[in-house]
């Protein structure tokens, strides 16, 4: 017997208040030549209205010609200025071009543009200013090494603190933000850790955070090289940049009473 199962035709179903939002998908990439074409196909494939801009952060190999090629609005950096500088780039565009939500999607396929729908839910129902997927709330079974699984843990709760909710993971780029967000990250946004910095920064600015459950893939090429040491260095200059974040003054103060 054939199988009962035909496959459907690939049309998404985009919710209809989705539908009614100019939304864009921002992916930073910097030398993603091999993964940025299957990138901008799964994107199209969950939900083809979906505008793409890449910023391209100084790659030196085609993630450029590849992306714009496939059909994405490429910005290109003169030179690399590391993912914060690409994702405020990529939030620029979007503010400047009046887009109501800009989803961060990173250029090595480590996210499902499949869950994109889930990323979005919060700020349609209007109870999220950003979101935030993350790998640690029950969903998928990413398994980091322990060593790295305890600095996770560890910033975790430091950052919870900070901004005085529960947060499970504060690396995570795949992310949303709402038009609030977009203009405070456009501005203003952290350049040194940048995932876990936006996050005080949003909280600072009295927006409202929510992560959501995700599942990431793991990196398609190359064996991760992170190290007790590399962690231990990586925690300590993380919580180096927060302490420090404490004390800054805020450029562009929204909402201040
Ligand atoms: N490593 C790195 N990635 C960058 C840079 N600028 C933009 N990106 C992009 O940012 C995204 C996340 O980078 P990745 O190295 O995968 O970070 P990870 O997934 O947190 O380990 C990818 O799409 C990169 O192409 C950069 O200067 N360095
Ligand atoms: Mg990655």
């Amino acid at each position: 017997m054939q199988s009962e199962q035909i496959a459907a035709p690939r049309s998404p179903e985009v919710d209809s208040r989705v539908a009614a939002l100019r939304r864009i998908a921002v992916i930073p990439a910097f030398n993603e030549e091999d993964s940025i074409a299957g990138v901008i196909a799964e994107i199209r494939a969950a939900d083809p209205d979906l505008e793409i801009v890449v910023v391209d952060d100084g790659s030196t190999d085609g993630t450029s010609d590849i992306a714009a090629e496939a059909g994405a609005h490429v910005v290109r950096l003169p030179y690399n200025l590391g993912i914060g500088g690409a994702v405020q780039t990529g939030l620029q565009y979007a503010r400047d071009h009046d887009f109501d939500v800009a989803v961060q999607v990173d250029g090595d396929a480590q996210h499902d543009p499949a869950e994109i729908p889930k990323i979005l839910a919060p700020i349609i129902e209007g109870s999220a200013d950003l979101v935030v997927g993350s790998r640690f709330l029950g969903e998928g079974e990413y398994e980091p090494p322990v060593t790295r699984l305890l600095g996770i843990r560890l910033l975790a709760r430091i950052v919870s603190l900070l901004v005085r909710q529960r947060v499970t993971d504060t690396t995570s780029g795949f992310r949303a933000s709402n038009r609030r967000a977009i203009a405070l990250f456009a501005g203003d946004y952290p350049h040194d850790y940048p995932e876990v910095e936006g996050m005080v920064l949003v909280f600072r600015h009295r927006l409202k955070l929510v992560e959501v459950p995700v599942q990431m893939r793991l990196r398609g090429a190359g064996e991760s090289s992170i190290t007790f040491w590399r962690s231990a260095y990586y925690m300590l200059k993380v919580l180096l940049a927060l302490f420090v974040g404490l004390f800054r003054r805020y450029p562009t103060p929204q909402e201040e009473k």
